[in-house]
C-alpha cells in the first residue's frame, strides 16, 4: 500500500523529497492540486473542500494513509476531517504541524499526554496568509505546551516569487517579512517555516534571524516522524501499489516546473 502525499502543488515535494531520503522502500503517491493552486490566499470553506477531494482521489488510489504536506490544507482542514467523522474507517490522515510542535516542544513523537511548561518561550511562526489567520498552529500548540509566546508573521508574495524562479525576490521577500516580526517580537527564540516552500529559502530565513535563533523547517522532522509512525502502525503500510506523481494541471507544464524543487524532471500524470 502506498502512502499518499496532499499538497496544493509543488512545495510538498519538499517533503516527499525528504520522505523518499528516510524511507526509500515506501511508494509514495504525489497529488499536487496544481489547478487550483496557491491554496494561501483562498478561504477556509474552499481549503476544506479543496483537501478532501485530494484526499478522497488518494484514497481512490489505494492510499490507507495520506500526508496532508501543505501547512494551509493541514491547518484549515485537518482537525475539522478528523473530528467530523469525514476520514473512513481503516483510513488516516496526518498533517506538518504535529511533528514540527512536537519537536519545538520536545515531545516523543505521538506523545499526546497534557500540555506542559517548555524550555521555548517565544516562537515566530512564518506562514501562509491563510496559515496564519487560521491559528492552527497556535492551537495545536496549546494541546502540548504552556506559557509559549507565538508571533505569526504571513509572508505575502513568496510562494509566487519561488514558483516563478525568482530567488532574488524572494529573498528580498523573507528579509523584510522577518523584520516585520522584528518589530513585534524583537528576539525570537525558535523559528518555525511553516510552509512547503520556505525550506528553498532556509539560508536566507537563517541570515535574517541571526545565528542564535534555531530554525525548525519541516520536511526531515515529518519524515522522521512518519518512520516512527509506521514502525507504531505498520499495518498502515501493505504491500503491493506503486508510488506515483499526480496533478489536477497540466502534468507537462508542471512536470517542468517541478524541477526547481526536486532538482530532477518528474513524471506527472493527471490525477
Ligand atoms: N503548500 C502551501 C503551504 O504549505 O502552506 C504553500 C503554497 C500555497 O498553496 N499557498
Amino acid at each position: 500500500m502506498a502512502v499518499g502525499v496532499f499538497d496544493s502543488g509543488l512545495g510538498g515535494l519538499t517533503v516527499l523529497d525528504a520522505l523518499l531520503r528516510k524511507l526509500p522502500e515506501v511508494p509514495f503517491v504525489y497529488l499536487g492540486d496544481n489547478a487550483h493552486a496557491p491554496y494561501g490566499v483562498r478561504d477556509a470553506e474552499d481549503i476544506y473542500a479543496l483537501t478532501c477531494a485530494g484526499v478522497e482521489r488518494l484514497f481512490d488510489a489505494g492510499c490507507d494513509l495520506v500526508i496532508l504536506a501543505c501547512n494551509t490544507a493541514s491547518a484549515a482542514a485537518l482537525r475539522r476531517m478528523q473530528e467530523s467523522g469525514w476520514i473512513p474507517e481503516g483510513k488516516r490522515v496526518l498533517g506538518v504541524f504535529v511533528p514540527l510542535i512536537e519537536a519545538l516542544t520536545e515531545r516523543q513523537w505521538g506523545d499526546n499526554s497534557p500540555p506542559r511548561e517548555v524550555a521555548i518561550k517565544h516562537v515566530a511562526l512564518f506562514a501562509t496568509p491563510a496559515t496564519v489567520a487560521s491559528r492552527a498552529f497556535q492551537r495545536e500548540l496549546a494541546f502540548r505546551a504552556i506559557g509559549v509566546d507565538v508571533e505569526a508573521q504571513p509572508c505575502g508574495g513568496v510562494v509566487d516569487a519561488i514558483e516563478d524562479g525568482d530567488m532574488i525576490l524572494a529573498e528580498a521577500l523573507v528579509h523584510s517579512h522577518v523584520q516585520a516580526l522584528h518589530r513585534r517580537m524583537p528576539k525570537p527564540e525558535a523559528a518555525v517555516l511553516g510552509c512547503t516552500h520556505y525550506p528553498l529559502m532556509e539560508e536566507a530565513f537563517r541570515a535574517a534571524l541571526g545565528a542564535d535563533v534555531e530554525v525548525y523547517s519541516q520536511p526531515d522532522l515529518v519524515a522522521d516522524s512518519l518512520a516512527d509512525y509506521l514502525t507504531r502502525h505498520p499495518h498502515m503500510l501493505g504491500e503491493g501499489t506503486e508510488g506515483g506523481y499526480l496533478t489536477t494541471g497540466d502534468p507537462n507544464a508542471v512536470g517542468h516546473k517541478a524541477t526547481t524543487f526536486l532538482r530532477r524532471r518528474i513524471p506527472f500524470q493527471a490525477a
